[in-house]
């Protein structure tokens, strides 16, 4: 039982413009940050850009979007009658489920009394004097708050490719990431798609089946691993149900990643190669993410990622008819999982239907949009829409387009100049007070990043908790800790083979984004006991501020 005091519909500002937190965005991390703060006491005041809940989920709307981690682990924990009581109907969400589901929550736990929709957040500028922040919004306002919360998401910052003449383009111009709300209908086009990563690979079989015909213009062949999505029944929801706590604390304390599966004990090179090709085939016939969990060393050892790789490239192969085709589609550039690695539904196969074409442009690139074709090197492609599926400025993009000033005005751009620098990817040295919701240098975009929100969120919210018991004004991220945690990131990211693919996880989807491994690598679970360790020794490794006595707040 909690002695906490009940959740209000609407927190209580202490003045007018004043509150205990501001956070920044209505996401799956804002949503959950808001209801913990409510039931400390806490006001806070949640400004989000969209126009309802839901974050990446309410932008990426894009035909086949759905999650690529199961629907009964990419759910909230927090509270139990909310996971006994959701129906998930796919074991992988579509984005309509996955959305509603978040109306649902703000729904539930009455969270939009407190939510500003359809405004951003322009700016934020510390105080030194009065350790509170200064937020500024999209409606010309100012508020102050002691703590303000960036919960802005990885892949909320859409980027369009600087391609010569597309603004000149008459058809209609989609981006995956910033897809319409009204109904998108491709019958009868001829339709482009610019991209090839998991949005590319989601969307492509659906607007095929539309589209009259479909471009596929791809710049780097990506490993995908199929879904076999399906319907969800009564008994396997039981399943998932019944065993809720044990699952969910083996997904926080015991898994790299956060989803619960099986870990092997023994390494690709262990089997001979019949046993391995039949461990293979049995995951590829399962599907998902769990491919890359068959054996332990994949994501470290070159001659172990390339036996799952060589397996990948020939199911491409089987399945492909054209041989021209599929080895354009066979990826070879890059280790099998260092990128993120796609799920889909029948991605390959739809380059066996004759109204879909497959061109590559690393060999033939884009040269210009003309108002009604692509032009490439070789070739001109006449298209009535056009579908970027180009990714994002993932990880720092959304918090980037934020004026963050902290200590001496140095703006947090600034201060990343160079690339992200954070200690356990919650605070940044510089900027009191700011908290980052599943930011680089936190296992974050490498998780199943509803265990990473709901970690992150506890700790702010207990930080903060301990804070006001101890009537502290401001926490701060030290300088050297900052340093060494830097270095740690960097380190163990450098054990892997992840930085030898140009990914977003590195920055290189971005020209003149500096190139570093954002996320940490060293595993859910060691990384929760890394930050419970600092909080139980009284957040070591951070300087805390004590609030001036009430006689001198009074004379001042
Ligand atoms: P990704 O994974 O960043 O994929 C973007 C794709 O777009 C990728 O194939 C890129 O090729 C391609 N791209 C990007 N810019 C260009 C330009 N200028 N010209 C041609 N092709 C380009 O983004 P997604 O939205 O698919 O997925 C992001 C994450 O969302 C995903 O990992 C899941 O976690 C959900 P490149 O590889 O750079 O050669």
């Amino acid at each position: 039982m909690s002695a906490l005091p009940s959740v209000s519909a609407k927190s209580q500002p202490a003045a007018a413009g004043a509150y205990d937190v501001v956070v920044v965005g209505a996401g799956f991390a804002g949503m959950y940050m808001l209801h913990r703060l409510r039931r400390q006491g806490l006001s806070a005041r949640v400004y989000e850009q969209g126009g309802d809940v839901g974050g990446t989920w309410y932008w990426n709307r894009y035909p086949g979007a759905r999650c690529d981690v199961e629907s009964m682990q990419y759910s909230y924990s927090f509270d139990d009658e909310l996971q006994q009581q959701w129906d998930w109907s796919e074991r992988y969400a579509p984005q309509p489920e996955i959305l509603k589901y978040a109306q649902h929550v703000a729904d539930r736990f009455d969270l939009r009394g407190d939510i500003q929709f359809e405004t951003r957040v322009d700016r934020a500028e510390f105080d030194e004097i009065a350790n509170t922040w200064s937020v500024t919004t999209s409606d010309g306002r100012t508020v102050t708050a002691q703590y303000v919360v960036l919960a802005t998401g990885c892949l909320s910052n859409a980027k369009m490719p600087d391609i010569k003449g597309l603004g000149d383009f008459k058809g209609k111009v989609y981006h995956t990431g910033h897809w319409p709300h009204e109904e998108v209908d491709f019958t009868g086009l001829r339709v482009g798609v610019i991209g090839t990563g998991s949005s590319g690979i989601q969307s492509v079989p659906v607007i095929a089946e539309q589209a009259s015909h479909l471009t596929v213009f791809q710049r780097t062949a990506n490993f995908s691993i199929p879904a076999r999505n399906a319907e969800l029944t009564p008994g396997e929801r039981e399943a998932f149900r019944a065993n809720y706590p044990e699952i969910r604390r083996i997904a926080r304390e015991e898994m790299r990643n956060g989803i619960v599966q099986e870990v092997p004990d023994r390494g690709a090179l262990d089997d001979g190669e019949n046993e391995r090709r039949a461990k293979f085939e049995s995951r590829w016939s399962k599907g998902g993410l769990t491919f890359m969990g068959v054996y332990n060393n994949l994501a470290f050892d070159k001659a172990a990622y390339d036996t799952a790789a060589g397996f990948v490239r020939d199911k491409i192969a089987e399945i492909v008819e054209d041989p021209q085709t599929a080895k354009l589609l066979q990826p070879n550039d890059h280790p099998i999982g260092s990128k993120r690695i796609c799920i889909d539904t029948d991605f390959f196969a739809t380059f066996n239907r004759p109204n879909v074409t497959l061109v590559d442009i690393k060999s033939d690139p884009i040269r210009q949009i003309l108002p009604h074709a692509v032009r490439t090197s070789a070739r001109e492609i006449e298209v009535d829409a056009l579908v970027l599926a180009t990714g994002f400025d993932a990880m720092t993009g959304s918090v980037a387009k934020i004026d963050i000033r902290g200590r001496n005005g140095q703006t947090l751009n600034q201060k990343w100049a160079e690339g992200p620098k954070t200690y356990l990817g919650l605070m940044s040295a510089g900027f009191p007070n700011l908290f980052i919701v599943t930011g680089p240098g936190s296992p974050s975009v490498l998780s199943n990043m509803i265990v990473s929100i709901e970690q992150h969120v506890e700790w702010i919210t207990d930080c903060i908790a301990w804070m006001r018991d101890r009537d502290l004004a401001a926490i701060e991220a030290g300088r050297d800790a900052e340093d060494r945690w830097v270095a740690h990131v960097n380190e163990v990211a450098h054990s892997t083979l992840y930085p030898q693919a140009n990914s977003w996880y590195m920055g290189a989807n971005v020209p003149g984004k500096p190139q570093i491994f954002m996320p940490y690598i060293g595993g859910v679970g060691v990384y929760r006991q890394i930050c419970n360790d600092v909080a139980a020794k009284g957040y070591e490794g951070f300087a805390t501020t004590a609030a001036e006595p009430p006689q001198k707040r009074a004379a001042s």
